[in-house]
């Protein structure tokens, strides 16, 4: 049956839902509180970068079935999509979660559906939520369905992934898994568990909890092998022969909106006991430190005036999104640095501070060229016009993306880390 859906939030995780369920025939009230989304919305533009996301949500508007709006309206259903960022002491900032909820209070009915699909610490919909709900006078899992269902799609591919990933639903009762279920449908080809709100929680942030963990061990493995006169990668590589060993890639530390931020949200609820968690975060953010403490020792030999060229600056590749990029740090650190001057290139950055539209003018006169991020782009990089306009032609890999033996028959000198 076609419900009216009131989505709130219209960014990485909303847009891409509302625009999913309006071509599939519901009607999508779309609520931001941002007025610029709102208007080129209703346009039929979009904000975000995301393929084949303008197509849909430009047929999913001149259909009919969405539209944007600045507050919410009666609806079916109510979808909570909105940011739960990080605060400065690593506690989730919940505040979105609130005020959207609130926001819905006036507009619920006997019958309606509530689902929290921003990524938030366990016990959210049990200790926040409900209370907020149960202010509308209705009873919460008769008059009222509540559930929480967490996004897990990866940006790049979020359109693919909502359709074919699997989905987990955690109603407060049988009938709010079911209801959800039925809804989530109308698109997804995946399969769909049912469960509690807090296990459906933890589950969303154990996920990326197990990638950061499994990284930060390889960051770890990376220092040790540093030390040993190792190769890591190579390590890494051969216990990967084994049928159950799958040991993540080291580098200059874990960025973006989910594996930097989700662990932290476990930590809160269990500082005494999620150890190894809370170890792994540190392990990881140490990286932009250890990458810096590296340039520091290539540079030892050169006197006066040291350049560094950092080669890529966002969180991961092929994608123009800073959200918590590690890189970011380390650029932080060679400012502080009064012996170092910076250049940096990104084919997918152009607003930056330090950035060089073209690569060769960023190497210029350098004396350390750091690959930071392995865009696709770097694949095809002239090393001999590299070794050409470098005043020390060092290369720094942070990803095991160059050859050591192609860049060193070619005249320039190749550090790897994770090997000395
Ligand atoms: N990274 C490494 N080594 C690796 C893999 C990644 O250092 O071996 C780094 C990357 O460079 C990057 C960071 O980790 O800085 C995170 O990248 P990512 O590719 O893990 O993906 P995200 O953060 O864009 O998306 C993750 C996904 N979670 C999992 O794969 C378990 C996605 O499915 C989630 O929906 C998303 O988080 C989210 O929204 O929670």
């Amino acid at each position: 049956m076609k419900k009216k859906i009131c989505i709130l939030g219209l960014g990485y995780i909303g847009l891409p839902t509302a625009a999913m369920f309006a071509t599939h025939g519901h009607k999508i009230v779309g609520v931001d509180v941002n007025n610029t989304v709102v208007s080129e919305l209703n346009k039929g533009k979009i904000t975000i970068e995301e393929p084949y996301l303008d197509i849909m949500v430009q047929s999913a508007v001149k259909s009919g079935n969405l539209v944007a709006r600045s507050t919410p309206e009666d609806a079916d259903v109510f979808i909570i999509a909105v940011p739960t960022p990080i605060n400065k002491d690593k506690t989730a900032d919940m505040s979105y979660v609130v005020s959207a909820t609130e926001s819905i209070v006036p507009c619920l009915k006997k019958g309606n559906i509530v689902i929290l699909e921003s990524t938030s610490p366990p016990g959210t919909v049990e200790n926040l939520l409900i209370p907020i709900l149960e202010k509308s006078g209705l009873d919460v899992g008769r008059d009222l369905l509540v559930a929480h269902s967490p996004e897990r799609v990866l940006p790049g591919r979020i359109l693919k992934e909502l359709e074919e990933n699997n989905r987990i639903i955690g109603g407060v009762n049988q009938e709010s898994c079911e209801a959800v279920k039925e809804l989530y449908r109308t698109f997804v080809k995946g399969e769909i568990y049912l469960t509690t709100p807090t296990t459906a929680e933890m589950t969303k942030l154990m996920e990326n909890t197990f990638r950061d963990v499994n990284i930060a061990l390889a960051n770890e493995l990376a220092k040790i092998c540093e030390s040993m006169k190792i190769n890591a990668w190579e390590v890494i590589e051969l216990a990967n022969k084994h049928p159950r060993v799958n040991i993540h890639q080291p580098g200059p530390g874990v960025g973006g909106h989910c594996l930097a931020v989700d662990p932290w949200f476990i930590v809160e609820k269990q500082p005494k006991t999620a150890k190894i968690i809370d170890l792994s975060r540190k392990t990881n953010d140490s990286m932009p430190t250890h990458v810096y403490d590296r340039i520091k020792e290539i540079l030892s030999g050169i006197k006066d005036n040291k350049k560094v060229t950092i080669l890529g600056v966002t969180y991961k590749p092929n994608i123009d999104d800073l959200r918590e990029s590690p890189v970011l740090e380390l650029i932080d650190l060679l400012e502080q640095d009064d012996d170092i001057d910076i250049s940096i290139f990104d084919p997918h950055v152009f607003t930056c501070k330090y950035i060089e539209k073209d690569m060769y003018n960023a190497l210029k006169d350098s004396d350390l060229a750091v690959l930071a991020v392995n865009h696709d782009y770097f694949k095809n990089v002239d090393f001999q016009n590299m070794k050409g306009v470098m005043k020390t032609p060092n290369i720094l890999d942070t990803r095991n993306f160059w050859s050591e033996d192609i860049v060193n028959d070619l005249g320039l000198d190749y550090y790897l880390l994770g090997k000395k």
